[in-house]
């Protein structure tokens, strides 16, 4: 009786073929996976700084905002936006009738950061300033910094306004900045990941008679 060969030659070229496929294909295949992975932690990150500068948005523009909802004066804003302005062609004089105006004299705060009677719950934008949250874990590793400052107002008719942070002073812009930055896997991701700003202004604030943040 012939005896069957372990392999036909059609069966052993098939063979060869698919295990070629299969060494070209894989690599690629690996390469997508951790391609996939780094995408992620971006969009991670980026969602993360999104919902960090939604949740400081939610809050008052200056702590003395959660008392009254005026206008604060401010000691080195624009004077043509100052509530009480004694400028020839004041902006916004008195505010608005009735509301948002000036009529309690509160000032802007010049501390940039939380005050003795928050109880470590951020109530003012500012409260936010030098918030660090972390995320460790074995694959993703990265920082989420906030950063509040006050700068220079906008003067009438400018397009532009120097981001210079202010020392000791209160304006009537505080400029937000949210970064997230990596730990690990530096080269695949960069060292920073994202980076988002943006400005808000001195324009009273609607009272909040309730806010649940646990
Ligand atoms: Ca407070
Ligand atoms: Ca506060
Ligand atoms: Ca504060």
């Amino acid at each position: 009786m012939r005896k069957k060969p372990a392999f036909t030659l059609i069966e052993l070229i098939f063979s060869m073929v698919i295990i070629g496929i299969a060494f070209t294909v894989l690599p690629k295949i690996l390469q997508l996976a951790a391609k996939v992975s780094v995408q992620n932690v971006r969009e991670e990150a980026m969602y993360n700084a999104v919902a960090y500068i939604g949740l400081i948005k939610s809050t008052a523009w200056d702590e003395n905002n959660t008392v009254v909802d005026d206008i604060l004066h401010v000691n080195a804003g624009d004077s043509d936006y100052d509530c009480n302005s004694s400028a020839s062609n004041p902006i916004r004089k008195g505010g608005f009738t009735g509301s948002r105006n000036c009529k309690n004299d509160k000032n802007a705060s010049i501390l940039l950061g939380m005050e003795g009677n928050d109880n470590n719950i951020s109530d003012d934008m500012d409260d936010f300033n030098s918030t660090t949250a972390k995320n460790d874990t074995n694959s993703r590793n990265y920082d989420l910094n906030v950063t509040v400052k006050y700068v220079t107002d906008i003067a009438e008719n400018s397009p532009t306004f120097s981001s210079q942070g202010q020392t000791n002073k209160t304006t009537n812009t505080k400029e937000i900045n949210v970064t997230v930055e990596v730990n690990k896997k530096q080269t695949a991701l960069g060292t920073s990941l994202v980076k988002m700003s943006f400005t808000a202004q001195n324009i009273g604030q609607q009272q909040i008679s309730y806010r649940n943040w646990n």
